[in-house]
């Protein structure tokens, strides 16, 4: 294994800015049938895990992330059991989609098993619950799975890469159907949406195609340091419940989860939209 010392790592956005991370020590390095993968340790961000030259995750502040895209749409559904999660294979979504004690069964369809494989051996800080029995891992194209099952998730997330190759067709509309279309009349869809602030020729586009197709369409933010412009944005897509409405807040409070993020103000105050972004989504 190569260990280079000291080098800074720079993700770029449209070639115009970027984020930057001194590195401490490359982990792992290796080209999959899909992409390029790289897990580093960083001075700042501990375990970093890169995908194309974008960062995924740092074992520092992945909770807000992988919090906030599970426990919103699950603590708004009533009683959510068949879980869909597409992408994700490092495995920290699952690892929050298993504290609720209603999922009876949640599916991974993640494209590529070597980010699976490799955040098993090295990032065991997020791929730590793959491996429960409630847990089903699916190679496959996200896309294939979605468009194969119909009316049978009470919950999808979708914790998509950035609309670039591959990943394109996770920000059209013909997917956002067949998602509709796998869900239970009551179903909820949450996605990762980009940066408001560095992502608007994304984050525009992908609002107007969800708009007609669920009644309930909004917007809730996270703050995730590592990610470009540091503030990140989820949509959140129901059939039936609000996720302010309908929050299970009892049911928070009951189950103590050990949540480092989210809580019961987040819940609500994550909706809370600035004037610019409630325009850019409008
Ligand atoms: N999913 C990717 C979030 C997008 C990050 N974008 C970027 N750095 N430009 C995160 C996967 C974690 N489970």
């Amino acid at each position: 294994m190569a260990i280079e010392m000291d080098f800074w790592f720079t993700e770029t956005v449209n070639d115009i800015v970027g984020n930057t991370i001194k590195v401490k020590e490359r982990i792992f390095s290796g080209r999959s049938e899909y992409q390029e993968i790289e897990i580093v340790d960083t001075y700042h961000y501990g375990r970093t895990l890169i995908l194309e030259g974008s960062v995924q995750l740092t074992e520092k502040d992945e909770f807000t992330y992988h919090e906030m895209i599970s426990h919103i749409p699950l603590f708004t559904h009533p009683n959510p059991e068949r879980v869909l999660v597409i992408g994700g294979g490092d495995g920290g979504t699952i690892r929050e989609v298993m504290k609720h004690p209603t999922v009876i069964q949640a599916q991974l369809a993640e494209i590529d098993p070597l980010v699976i494989e490799k955040s098993k051996q090295f990032l065991p800080f997020v791929s730590c619950e793959l491996e429960n029995p409630r847990v089903e891992i699916i190679i496959q194209d996200g896309m294939q799975y979605v468009k194969h099952h119909k009316g049978i998730f009470d919950v999808v997330l979708i914790d998509s890469p950035d609309p670039v190759g591959p990943a394109v067709g996770l920000y059209q509309k013909e997917f956002f159907e067949d998602v509709h279309k796998a869900l239970k009349d009551d179903g909820i869809m949450v996605g990762q949406s980009e940066s408001p602030f560095f992502d608007q020729t994304i984050v525009r586009p992908l609002y107007t195609i969800l708009k007609p197709l669920f009644p309930i369409r909004k917007m809730y933010l996270a703050p995730v340091p590592s990610y470009p412009s540091g503030l990140w944005s989820f949509v959140f897509c129901s059939k039936r419940y609000d996720p302010i409405l309908h929050y299970r807040l009892e049911d928070f409070h009951r189950l103590n989860l050990k949540t480092r993020y989210y809580n019961e103000a987040i819940h609500q105050a994550a909706f809370a939209l600035p004037n610019f972004i409630q325009e850019l989504i409008a």
